[in-house]
């Protein structure tokens, strides 16, 4: 999940609070025992041994104590939630694992103790572009989309409709099937490339000839909000993102155009909206295949 196995760990944060279903568990109150493991990564910290380059474990007590004590809640689950979410607020937590107990749990038996756990990541919005020129093009690409939605890290949003479009650079070849899937992760996007190559693979992807024809081609075009701080920009030839070709594709921009109407695209230091961009794009190599939506 995180880029990282770092970790800070609370645990035994202990207090009265009025959670539960009767009135007399949110008249008189109880005993709740919350434990917090964050995952993040030490090496900025490590390095530079500056509390500013941490998560600074006496605020995510504050946040957990005032949500233990603050307003009822009937369930636990809501209580490790509300605590999870607060956490996931702070800069540099990747990821939560908050778990809740009730030792004076009424239940009528003798027990040691109940606990729920809940575990979050952050999720970054992304963007997918996907293209295929051999094979049962159609049938691919749907799978594509069906194989990323299953990874428990991924949740496919909005899909467009696929279109048939016009080779563009590379050799001769023939049309490529293109599709715009948008969605969110709690992978890094590191993380969700690798992803994108193993789906890539399954699917008899080789690397031969550069822009050469494919039976599959995932394209990570944009991770995270772009102008957010969570947005990703790298050069690095192994992960370049924003995708540096995207905004002059018509086959990548008016398929997510169609995916999210109110799509945002970076393009250099400027943020702008898709309609915007696709309107300046020349719509002549991009053909809707029967249209419509594709999830
Ligand atoms: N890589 C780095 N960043 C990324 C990223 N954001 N997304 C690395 C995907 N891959 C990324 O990719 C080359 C290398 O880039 C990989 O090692 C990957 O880790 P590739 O998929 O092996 O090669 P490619 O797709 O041939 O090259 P490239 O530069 O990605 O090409 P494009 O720009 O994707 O163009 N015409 C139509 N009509 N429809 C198409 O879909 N596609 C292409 C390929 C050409 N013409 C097309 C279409
Ligand atoms: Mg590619």
């Amino acid at each position: 999940m995180a880029d990282s196995a770092d970790r800070i760990t609370l645990t035994g944060l202990r207090a009265t609070g009025f959670h539960g279903v009767f009135d007399h568990e949110k008249r008189d109150g109880q005993e709740f025992v919350v434990d917090i493991v964050l995952g993040t990564d030490h090496r900025a910290a490590g390095r530079s041994d500056a509390l500013a380059d941490t998560i600074n474990y006496a605020t995510v007590a504050d946040l957990a104590m005032a949500r233990i004590t603050g307003p009822a809640y009937d369930l636990i689950e809501a209580l490790a939630e509300a605590i999870a979410g607060d956490c996931l607020t702070l800069a540099g937590v990747h990821t939560v694992e908050v778990t809740v107990h009730k030792p004076a749990a009424p239940i009528p038996h003798t027990f040691a103790d109940v606990s729920v756990t809940v575990a979050r990541g952050l999720e970054h919005p992304f963007v997918v572009a996907l293209g295929s020129n051999l094979g049962d093009r159609e049938a691919t690409l749907r799978a594509a989309v069906q194989q990323l939605g299953f990874e428990p890290e991924i949740r496919i949003g909005r899909v467009s409709g696929l279109v048939e479009t016009d080779p563009v650079g590379g050799p001769e070849q023939s049309d490529y099937l293109n599709a715009v899937a948008t969605g969110t992760t709690s992978l890094t996007a590191p993380d969700l490339l690798a992803t994108l190559h193993r789906i890539e693979a399954r699917h008899g992807r080789t690397r031969t000839v550069r822009w050469g024809e494919r039976t599959l081609d995932l394209d990570l075009i944009q991770f995270g909000t772009p102008g957010a701080p969570d947005e990703v920009r790298s050069s690095d030839p192994a992960l370049l993102v924003p995708h540096p070709r995207a905004a002059e594709r018509a086959f990548v921009v008016l398929p997510w155009l169609d995916a999210d109407p109110r799509g945002r695209i970076r393009v250099g230091e400027d943020v702008i909206p898709l309609a915007l961009l696709a309107a300046q794009l020349d719509p002549s190599g991009v053909r809707p295949l029967g249209g419509g939506s594709d999830d």
